[in-house]
């Protein structure tokens, strides 16, 4: 009896001994693991830092690259833009009107090349190697300059300058919105709900930004276009604007609208168009609406005769003519057929050894269009000839490829150069004028 009792005791004492062993490793084992939860968490926080430090060091470098590819672009328009305003520009009666801007896509890869750009490019040129000539193309990347002139664009801020140039800037605008075409847009209401007729969309244009507050003519007695009554509401400028996308918030500019004539406004320079810088057929056709001699001239009241001429006047370049001076539009545009049937003659030898021969063929070819006689001092009022003013300068950098062949990173720098800026602090009297007027990176 005493034995058994014996025996039972020492089995329980062994139980709980082994109950208290497996309970101390069990123990163990969640320590491990939560130790190996917390490592986990660690290294991943550790990895995932390290990586997002590395990221972002390596678009900080790409940002600076670019920036400084940015930055050299537009250090090359601008010594492009003072070759042609400080000797092409002063040799124009000699050499006529040469834009060097308009060849600056044959040499631009030479300098803002990739190296295999800079091999091909001297490959082309007489077989030699890109690396003979020091200093050409970039290491790292590439960039691109596209240099454009603002000169043929509507200067908005003229809505505030004397009462003829404000007079000049409505007819322009409203001849701009004259064709057929536009109708839809004043037909239907604008995205916020504003029903407008061409003339009530100029006034609003001009009204947004001349400093009276009392009324464009068209109009009732005061400016009032329910801007506060906007859900996000704001008052009207009233005065000179610092960039195109302020119009934006003019009564009536949706997307359809800015799509269709954001890119024909600016707010630099004077107030004439230049002549030969005139790219839209719409401006054109204003200008020729504008100083025809006779107001009730066939081609002016027709808007499909007056397109066809304005599109005529706009391909001019294309066919190589140039417009050095204003009788030379005058003489273009009362007979455009004529013109075209000289330089098909090669009467005209350009700079360059006059137009090409694809250039001639689609001049032989045009269909016939109408011209209008145009009044020389009328033509005078709206317009200019003579060397650009503003040049807008583009420049786009990129570095590397994607898989996909984009580029892995890019960056664009819009700056628009003013030559007739005067210059207070400048080093030399060389650089007396001529000045950045707008900058901006994207
Ligand atoms: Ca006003």
């Amino acid at each position: 009896m005493s034995q058994t009792k014996k025996y039972s005791r020492s089995m329980r004492r062994a139980r709980r001994r082994a109950r208290d062993t497996k309970s101390q490793a069990g123990m163990a084992l969640i320590m491990v693991v939560a130790f190996l939860a917390v490592l986990q968490a660690l290294v991943t926080e550790y990895s995932t830092n390290t990586t997002m430090n590395f990221v972002s060091a390596a678009n900080a470098r790409d940002a600076m690259r670019t920036t400084f590819l940015n930055r050299s672009g537009a250090n090359l328009a601008q010594l492009i833009i003072r070759v042609q305003t400080d000797v092409l520009d002063k040799n124009r009666q000699f050499l006529g009107d040469i834009q060097l801007s308009d060849y600056t896509e044959l040499f631009m890869g030479a300098f803002g090349g990739s190296k295999e750009e800079v091999s091909d490019l001297s490959a082309m040129l007489g077989g030699f190697d890109g690396d003979a000539i020091e200093g050409l193309g970039v290491a790292a990347g590439a960039f691109d300059v596209q240099i454009t002139t603002e000169d043929g664009k509507l200067n908005m801020n003229c809505a505030n300058g004397s009462e003829a140039s404000r007079k000049n800037l409505r007819t322009e605008l409203e001849a701009m919105l004259f064709f057929e075409a536009y109708n839809p847009i004043f037909e239907e209401p604008d995205a916020d709900g504003w029903n407008r007729t061409r003339e009530e969309q100029v006034a609003a244009f001009m009204d947004y930004i001349d400093k009276d507050t009392a009324k464009s003519e068209l109009r009732g007695s005061s400016e009032e276009y329910g801007y506060q009554s906007l859900d996000d509401r704001y008052r009207a400028k009233n005065n000179y604007i610092d960039t195109t996308s302020e119009l934006k918030l003019v009564r009536g500019v949706d997307d359809r609208f800015w799509t269709l004539f954001g890119g024909q406004f600016t707010v630099y320079g004077d107030c004439k168009l230049n002549i030969g810088a005139i790219a839209d057929p719409r401006l054109i056709a204003s200008v020729i609406f504008l100083s025809a001699k006779n107001a009730e001239d066939p081609v002016t009241q027709d808007p499909r005769l007056l397109w066809a001429l304005a599109k005529r006047v706009a391909e001019a370049r294309s066919f190589g003519v140039y417009f050095d001076d204003l009788n030379a539009f005058a003489d273009y545009v009362k007979n455009p057929d004529g013109a075209l049937k000289e330089l098909v003659g090669g009467a005209d030898q350009g700079p360059f050894g006059g137009p090409s021969q694809g250039a001639q063929s689609a001049a032989a070819n045009a269909d016939p269009v109408q011209g209008v006689e145009l009044d020389p001092q009328k033509l005078g009022q709206v317009a200019k000839s003579g060397p650009r003013r503003l040049y807008r300068v583009e420049v786009t950098s990129t570095l590397g490829f994607t898989a996909k062949g984009k580029p892995r990173f890019s960056r664009k720098l819009v700056g628009i150069w003013d030559t007739e800026v005067q210059n207070q602090n400048m080093r030399s009297t060389d650089y007396r004028k001529g000045a950045w007027v707008f900058w901006r990176e994207e």
